[in-house]
């Protein structure tokens, strides 16, 4: 879709709601709350969905005030969902509803392993964030930012980048990252919040990590974070996700598998991979996604029988 079809599709509609992947992230965010300043500019009521939780850092960044948690489909005549491309990976609440809709847009950046049927894409692979995506709209059609939805924007592009250190970082970045300057991002802001905030209580997680990863002959590195064990060392699953790049930064790894519980025997397997490996195969095979070297998938079972399993995956490479 152009961003002019884009444009008539939201102002065709009366109510808008948005919607990002599960385990919302910087991006995800900056891509929600860009897409609601687009539609509100286009003259349309939108709503942000999301329960991100209660002390998550992104409510440091973003106001949780325009984050609403019950949906219900009957009120809206357009959906917009953004940094995600499979129903699969919206939030498990709303997924039922959302698939009852007609009018779906969605705008991402991941490979699309399936399609949806009934939605309108744009997806753009090589963007580096689904943030940036929506920048880009906003610029074709000549929308002028506000410091705070610059800073959002902002905040989502240094996340999926890693501060314009991912492979994914490519000129396009940059001038998104030049308009979002000159709109007045405040970008100090998100460097305090992403990069300068970390408390001690964290750190000793970032130790706990780095004590009970395991190491293939082919230097593919695997951990398994349980919930029990993450009770033990007072931590969350938001604290463990802030460090796989710093296992990815290990120059003998050349690939970091990070499993965590989210529910019950049920876990998130964030990949990353440097020194010419790639992820998204060996992701796409075991049922997950993601891009090509920052992908993830879902095992079910046990911590024991999740670790057996990597080590296994880890052959795969
Ligand atoms: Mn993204």
């Amino acid at each position: 879709m152009t961003s002019k079809e884009i444009k008539e599709l939201i102002t065709s509609a009366k109510n808008v709601a948005i919607f990002g992947h599960q385990n919302p992230d910087l991006d995800c965010f900056g891509a929600l709350f860009g897409a609601k300043y687009l539609c509100e500019k286009l003259g349309t009521k939108a709503t942000i969905f999301s329960n991100p939780t209660k002390n998550s850092f992104l409510l440091n960044i973003f106001d949780k005030k325009e984050i609403e948690s019950v949906f219900s489909s009957e009120n809206f005549d357009l959906v917009m969902i953004l940094d995600c491309n499979i129903f699969s990976r919206l939030e498990e609440k709303y997924r039922a509803e959302v698939a009852k809709k007609d009018n779906i847009l969605v705008i991402d950046h991941h490979l699309q392993v399936e399609v949806e049927t009934g939605c309108k894409f744009l997806i753009e692979e090589n963007k580096s964030s689904a943030s940036l995506i929506v920048l880009e709209i906003l610029n074709d059609l000549k929308i002028p930012l506000t410091k705070e939805v610059a800073t959002y924007i902002y905040a989502g592009v240094v996340g999926d980048t890693g501060r314009f250190l991912h492979t994914n970082t490519d000129i396009s970045t940059f001038e998104g990252a030049i308009t979002l300057l000159k709109s007045g991002a405040d970008i100090q802001k998100v460097y305090d919040v992403v990069y300068r905030s970390k408390t001690l209580q964290q750190i000793k997680i970032r130790d706990y990590l780095f004590s009970i990863y395991k190491l293939s002959p082919k230097n593919i590195c695997h951990l398994v974070v349980s919930k029990k064990m993450l009770e033990k060392v007072g931590g969350s699953v938001e604290d463990v996700k802030l460090f796989i790049d710093d296992l990815n930064q290990i120059k003998e790894f050349n690939v970091v598998m990070m499993a965590y519980e989210l529910e019950s025997e049920t876990y998130k397997v964030s990949c990353r991979s440097k020194n010419g490996y790639e992820v998204a195969g060996v992701a796409v095979r075991h049922g997950g996604g993601g891009h090509k070297m920052a992908a993830g998938f879902t095992l079910k079972g046990n911590a024991k029988y999740v670790g057996k399993a990597l080590e296994k995956i880890s052959e795969e490479f």
